[in-house]
Order: C-alpha cells, then sequence, then structure tokens
C-alpha cells in the first residue's frame, strides 16, 4: 500500500488535476493525451524518486557489491506500464483514470519507444535490469543516449528505408540529467615520457550521465541505466573548427551502429565504444576512491560486465586509470582488472567477432593501444613459457593482436575472470570449437547462462488475459517464482482449460489483427494459424527459407486441390530490421514484400494464405506479437543462433516452436519433449562438419532437384509482374552458388515439419494441449532465473533487501 498521491484513486485524482492545471493551465476535460501522459509520468517519477533515495541510502549503509553492465544496446521498451505494475498501483491509477472518464491504456500508448538497441542482444540487457532490480540486486546498466537510436524503419515500395527515430522529440520524462557527474573522455593526442608514460591528449568529449530508473517489482528497490551523452568540454580542442568539434559530438551520441564500411565510420563507432565504456569506468572508480579512499579493493565491490565486445575498452582503460591516474605498479592494476572484469559471448559469426585495426585504435586512442600492446606481450610471454616454441602457430592464433589487427574477444577472455555462453549449445561450441585453445588454457573461466526474458513484461504485462487465466487455476505465485508455472502442466489435458485457453489465445489474435489492420490495411482470419518470425534480418536466421516456403504454399495452393482442401489457412508473419548497410538482407525484405503483395492480392487463394511485413518492429511492437502467435518460426542455421530470446517469448505465450536444434531451442525441446515442438533439419554437428570438411554444392540440389529448381526460378523468371526480372537475381546467385546457410540443404525437412504442424493443428484440443504444456515448461527461461545464476556463478552480488 502506498503513501501520498498513490494511496487511493481519489488522492490521486486530486494530484493529477492540480497538477495538470499548475503545469499547463487546463482541466482534464480540455487536456489532450501529451499533457495526461507528462503529468502521469511526472506524478509517477516523484513516487518513483522516494524509492529511489530509500533505495541509495540503503546501499550506503550497507555497502555491498555493485554490476555495472556495460552494454552498446538497451531495447528497453515503454517503462510507463512497467513502472505502474511494478509499483503495484495500475489498478489505483486505472481507477482513477476511469472516474475522470480517461482511458489509461490510451494514455500509457503515447510513451515512445526508445530504440536503443537491435536485437536480442539489447532486449536481453533490458530484462536483466528488470530482474536484477526485482530480485533486488544493485544492478546498473551503462550505455549511450543515442539521439536517433537505431532506425525507425519505413517500407516503402516493399524497400527498407531508414529514418533517424526520434524518441526524445518530446522529452523523456524518465530521465535525470547528473550534470555533476560528468566525464571528459579523452582522445588522440600522444604518450610522452616523463619518469613514466604520460598522455597528452588532443581532445576532450564531455560525457553528461542521464540516469533512467529501474524499478523492482513491488519490492521499493530502484537501480537505474546510465545513458551517456555527448558534449563540448570545457576543455576545448585547439586542433578542430567549433563546427567540426559540434559535428563529432552529435556523432557520438547520435545513432547507433553507424554505417562502419568506410574509414570515417568505423573510427566513429570506435569513439563510441570508448565514450561510453571509458566514463562509465571512470565514474565508478571516482565514488568508489571516495567511498573507500582505495582502489585496492575494487574488485570486493565491483564487477564490470561486458556485454559482447562492444565495451571491451573498459579492460585498457581500466589499467589507464590505475597505473595513471591511481599509479598502481603494473602487477597491482593487473590483478584488480583481472579480478573485476566478466565476458559474456553473444556470437560465432566470425563477421560480428569484433577486430579493430591497429592503425585505427592507435592514433585514436594512443594510451589504449599502448596498453593493449603490453598486455598482448605480458600475455605472449606466458604463453611462450606454457607451450613453448615448438607450438607457435597455436601461441600466434591465440594472441591479442594479429597481423596489425586487435583481436577484442581476445583481450576480453585473457582480462575477464569469466567469459560465458548464452545457452548450452553455444558454450559448448565456445568451449569445444570457436574458444577451444582458450578453453584449454583457461578452463576455469568458462560457464554457461542460458539467456532469460522478464516473465513481467512478457507474460503479466502484455498477456494481462493469460495471466489471469493462470491464476485462476494455480494462483498467484507464479507471479514471484515463475518456476510454478509448472503447476499447469495437469490442466494441459482438461477440456475446460484448453477451451479458455484457446478463447484467450484467439482475443489476442484479434488484437494484433486489429492493429495490422489499421495500419497496413491487411485483414488476417483469426482463425488462420498466425505463423510469426520476428527478429533482426540476417541470412542466418533464414527468413529467406521462410519466404521460399509460402512461395511453395502458394504454388501448391494454386496449382492442387487437394491441396487445398487439405490446408489450414496460414498468416505468416514478419518483422524484421536489417542494418542499413547489409546489401543482401534488405533484398530479402523486399522479396518478403514482393511475395505478401502477389499472395494478398489473389482472390483465388487468399482466404488460405496471407503475408503481412510489419513496419518497424519494436518492442512495443513485439508486446501485442507474442501472444498472438501459434507457430514460433525458429529455423536459424543449427550452431549459428547463440541462444534466441524470442523463442523463449513465444514458448511462454503458448505458441510452438518450429526450428532447428539451435541455440536454446535445444533446450526447448528438452523440456517440452518430441510431441509439443517441430524440429527439423540439420543439428550443430553436421553443420560444423561441413564447413570443416567441405563437399556442400547447393547447384546439385538446384540441378537435381525440380521444386526446389522451380521455386529459385520463380525469383529470376519474371514470375513477380510488379518488380524488374532481376531484381532477386543476387538471391538466386546467393543460393545456387553459395548458400553458407543451408537453405537448400534443409529445405525439404523444413517443408515436411510445416506439413506436420498443418496436421496437428486441424486436432484443436491437441494443439491447446501442446501450447499450455509449452507455457508450463517455460518457467526456466525467466530472466530472474538467470540473473540468480550470474549473482552466484560470476558477480557474486547479493540481494540489498
Ligand atoms: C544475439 C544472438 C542471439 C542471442 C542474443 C542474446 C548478437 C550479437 N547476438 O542468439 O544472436 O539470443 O544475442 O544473447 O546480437
Amino acid at each position: 500500500m502506498r503513501t501520498g498521491v498513490f494511496k487511493t484513486k481519489d488522492s490521486f485524482n486530486r494530484a493529477f488535476k492540480k497538477r495538470m492545471k499548475a503545469t499547463y493551465l487546463k482541466d482534464i476535460e480540455t487536456s489532450n493525451i501529451r499533457e495526461r501522459y507528462n503529468i502521469l509520468g511526472t506524478l509517477l517519477r516523484e513516487e518513483i524518486a522516494k524509492d529511489w533515495i530509500k533505495t541509495n541510502k540503503q546501499l550506503e549503509k550497507k555497502d555491498q557489491k555493485k554490476v555495472y553492465y556495460f552494454s552498446m544496446e538497451f531495447l528497453m521498451g515503454r517503462l510507463v506500464t512497467n513502472n505502474l505494475m511494478n509499483l503495484g498501483i495500475r489498478d489505483v491509477v486505472e481507477e482513477a483514470f476511469n472516474d475522470l472518464g480517461l482511458d489509461l491504456n490510451e494514455v500509457e500508448h503515447y510513451e515512445s519507444d526508445p530504440g536503443l538497441g537491435n536485437g536480442g542482444l539489447g532486449r536481453l540487457a533490458a530484462c536483466y535490469l528488470d530482474s536484477l532490480a526485482s530480485l533486488g540486486m544493485p544492478g546498473y546498466g551503462q550505455c549511450i543516449r543515442y539521439r536517433y537510436g537505431l532506425f525507425y524503419q519505413k517500407i516503402k515500395n516493399g524497400y527498407q528505408e531508414e529514418r533517424p527515430d526520434n524518441w526524445l522529440s518530446d522529452g523523456y520524462v524518465w530521465e535525470i540529467r547528473r550534470e555533476e557527474e560528468a566525464i571528459d573522455v579523452p582522445y588522440a593526442g600522444y604518450v610522452g615520457w616523463e619518469n613514466g608514460f604520460v598522455y597528452h591528449p588532443s581532445e576532450f568529449i564531455r560525457a553528461v550521465p542521464y540516469d533512467v530508473p529501474i524499478v523492482g517489482d513491488h519490492n521499493g528497490v530502484v537501480n537505474y541505466l546510465r545513458l551517456w551523452n555527448a558534449e563540448p568540454s570545457k576543455k576545448y580542442p585547439n586542433t578542430k573548427s567549433a563546427f567540426d568539434y559540434e559535428t563529432e559530438l552529435q556523432k557520438i551520441s547520435g545513432f547507433l551502429y553507424p554505417d562502419d564500411t568506410t574509414y570515417e565510420g568505423k573510427q566513429l563507432r570506435l569513439k563510441q565504444q570508448y565514450f561510453f565504456s571509458a566514463a562509465g569506468v571512470k565514474s565508478v572508480l571516482k565514488k568508489h576512491v571516495e567511498k573507500h579512499g582505495t582502489v585496492r579493493n575494487l574488485s570486493d565491490y565491483v564487477v564490470f560486465h561486458i556485454n559482447d565486445t562492444h565495451p571491451t575498452l573498459i579492460i585498457p582503460e581500466l589499467m589507464r586509470l590505475l597505473l595513471d591516474e591511481y599509479h598502481l605498479n603494473w602487477e597491482e592494476a593487473w590483478d584488480i582488472t583481472t579480478k573485476t572484469v566478466a565476458y559474456t559471448n553473444h556470437t560465432i559469426l566470425a563477421e560480428a567477432l569484433e577486430k579493430w585495426a591497429v592503425n585505427i585504435i592507435q592514433p585514436l586512442l594512443p594510451r589504449i593501444y599502448q596498453l593493449i600492446e603490453e598486455i598482448n606481450r605480458r600475455y605472449l610471454l606466458e604463453l611462450l613459457e606454457k607451450y613453448g616454441y615448438e607450438q607457435t602457430e597455436r601461441i600466434q592464433s591465440m594472441a591479442i593482436i594479429q597481423h596489425g589487427v586487435v583481436h577484442m574477444a581476445h583481450l576480453c577472455i585473457v582480462a575477464g575472470y569469466s567469459v560465458n555462453g548464452v545457452a548450452k549449445l553455444h558454450t559448448d561450441i565456445l568451449k569445444h570449437i570457436e574458444m577451444k585453445k582458450f578453453y584449454e588454457l583457461y578452463p576455469d573461466k568458462f560457464h554457461n547462462v542460458t539467456n532469460g526474458i522478464t516473465h513481467r513484461r512478457w507474460l503479466l504485462h502484455s498477456n494481462k488475459e493469460l495471466t489471469a487465466l493462470i491464476e485462476s487455476v494455480i494462483g498467484p505465485d507464479f507471479k514471484s517464482n515463475p518456476a510454478e508455472l509448472e503447476k499447469l502442466l495437469p490442466s494441459a489435458n482438461d477440456q475446460r482449460f484448453q477451451d479458455r485457453f484457446i478463447a484467450v489465445k484467439q482475443a489476442k489474435k484479434q488484437q494484433l489483427a486489429d492493429r495490422i489492420y489499421r495500419e497496413q490495411k491487411i485483414k488476417l482470419d483469426i482463425e488462420s494459424i498466425f505463423d510469426i518470425q520476428v527478429k533482426r534480418l540476417h541470412e542466418y536466421k533464414r527468413q529467406l527459407m521462410n519466404a521460399l516456403h509460402i512461395m511453395d504454399v502458394y504454388n501448391q495452393l494454386k496449382s492442387d486441390p487437394d491441396f487445398r482442401k487439405n490446408y489450414v489457412p496460414h498468416s505468416f508473419i514478419f518483422g524484421a530490421k536489417a542494418a542499413g548497410s547489409y546489401h543482401f538482407a534488405k533484398k530479402v525484405i523486399k522479396l518478403i514484400n514482393t511475395i505478401a503483395q502477389k499472395v494478398n492480392n489473389d482472390p483465388e487463394t487468399n482466404r488460405y494464405l496471407k503475408v503481412v511485413f510489419v513496419e518497424n518492429y519494436n518492442v512495443t511492437y513485439a508486446e501485442s506479437i507474442m501472444p498472438a502467435a501459434n507457430i514460433s518460426e525458429q529455423i536459424s542455421t543449427a550452431s549459428k543462433e547463440a541462444s534466441g530470446t524470442g523463442n523463449m517469448k513465444f514458448m511462454m505465450n503458448g505458441a510452438l516452436t518450429l526450428g532447428t536444434m539451435d541455440g536454446a531451442n535445444v533446450e526447448i525441446h528438452d523440456l517440452v519433449g518430441d510431441d509439443h515442438i517441430f524440429i527439423f533439419g540439420m543439428n550443430a554437428d553436421d553443420v560444423t562438419s561441413i564447413y570443416q570438411n567441405g563437399g556442400y554444392q547447393p547447384k546439385d540440389i538446384y540441378d537435381q532437384d525440380p521444386l526446389i529448381r522451380g521455386l529459385l526460378d520463380q525469383l529470376v523468371n519474371g514470375y513477380f509482374e510488379n518488380v524488374d526480372k532481376e531484381e532477386f537475381r543476387e538471391i538466386f546467385n546467393n543460393l545456387v552458388y553459395h548458400d553458407r546457410y543451408f537453405v537448400l540443404k534443409d529445405y525439404h525437412a523444413y517443408r515436411k515439419a510445416h506439413q506436420d504442424a498443418n496436421e496437428a493443428y486441424k486436432d484443436a484440443r491437441r494443439w491447446a494441449a501442446s501450447a499450455i504444456t509449452n507455457i508450463a515448461k517455460s518457467g526456466i527461461f525467466s530472466s530472474d532465473r538467470s540473473i540468480q545464476e550470474y549473482a552466484n556463478l560470476i558477480w557474486h552480488v547479493k540481494p540489498m533487501i
């Protein structure tokens, strides 16, 4: 029970009206949504502030270890509902709004969705912040306050266009600027020698933190996400014009992942990475020393967590501060660093494993580069001692700097005290294939923590109907302890429960269908199977295989009356952003939209088949998509998807996975068993073996398989009337001559999995039983479990309450 403004609906109403008048000189009746949202947000922030201050006081008293989670991405989604629910005041506010004749839902939907991320990596970071606060652990995010996020995706004539995502245009009610904690981040210049190395930067950029509160679930705890903004430093550079300096600042906190195909682009990314890493580390050290009077016990109180390699520069920056500013010697500094830094790997894709050319790092960060060199030198000496000259090849392949290139993952493994993968299979691949030599060197550093999702946002908030249904059977305990979902298992075969589950699913499908109709004017039939693939657009995720299969279905609907009789109508839904410079991925978007246009407008078949590519897929969209799915497409080339987290969200909302034995699909399969999932295709060993031994010729499949040849030919033979015949030549060539991700090789298995799913869906009871089984088994994928594991295994942090 709250005191003050949120105590009762009447106290809230009074405060709301009063604040409306004082701020906008308006009555409730004449106010608009923006004003209503802002007043609600302000009152909420004041409420949160009380808990925030309390949390800080508590921490002040009980000085304990804290985690700083550095990530290039945080896909937070809207916070208003989250905050209302976690504070336990949504009902009061809703009633108050009803009394005022206002719609809380509408006001909640006014909030912008900050797109400070690209995909699973960023959403994972956001789920983890929610769990940290909800478990009462002191854990804080560190990132950049990108003015325009990743980008806003427009679909124009089937093509993706990238626009600035102006999420800050109307301010951001949650953030608090902390002017006094700003940090000057040094760049460029040179390193001199005055009884020791002295760094003379030629330029500083001021990093100003904006803190966004992260509210724990009904526990009075408030953590924060710190977003650093780039601003002019008082130490003004004398090497640049004001105009150039200002342009540079704008770029640093402008976009996430700016095009890095040019030298300047690469330099900008590195600048961004150093910007928030350096600002974060320095501010933490400053506070620590203020409190403890020394940096020597840092590792007892601080963990710097490196989320994928983007924040790797934390490592040399920490060394730099310990050596140059706190005047420790190398051994002392290294000892502290290697006890403070932990690293999570999120991908084995070679092109995503960051490598920075020395000729980019060195001019931009001369002292940092010098320290990386020294770390590498000492480390190589150790390797030499261990392995001897006979194994120089092994040693060279493990070096941090190789042929003028710095391998960031190697630096993380060498300097971090922990390296973890994000699903069992992924960790095994790291240990035994990708990072085999490092695992042999440091077996104790390697851990697995399978990813998780916050069940609060992905079940309790975004699927209130399902939550209520579950609660009516097993009581409310699953909300705070999601493992309790398992109690639902006996209901899987209860016909009355199945009926109620089906009714909820239909209602959620209708809500999604309404949104899609409103925005894209495509009508979906909720009796059709909602078959959904939402995730970053990438070749390894094989949206292309899904698209080819839709063409295949369409061909059969057109030519085979028996097929049509047996086919349960399907609505295939896609959501995905392609990186701006990822040309091929953008072609796939165009292909999906071209297919959609053709099939949706064919009166002969469009009762059976619809295709939708939703525009600007983001967290908010995902909240209406996850609850509405019947089939969750998780069809990556085995071994390539480190974990996946969409797979978990779909599962928790009662969709059945149709997927490969990849990432966390493997764990989903192990939990639910063969009967409640559709697994197909090559496994990770098959894939690895082909990569190692070669021997795959997609052209042979094209030549020998008439079905596949027919489909591929349709890409280039004028079959799509509304596009140039050559539009998809590149896709055709890629599949026939390269097919690095085995689309053709897995195609028939994929097709068969779809046939099985189609048949299974006809037995509505069996399908519902499977869906309920999936929900019952999904508790383990709550990010509360993941965070508990990080805390026990890696961070050694404890709840503060
Ligand atoms: C992604 C993986 C996903 C995984 C998320 C979160 C990157 C680099 N990696 O499989 O592709 O679920 O990280 O761990 O975005």
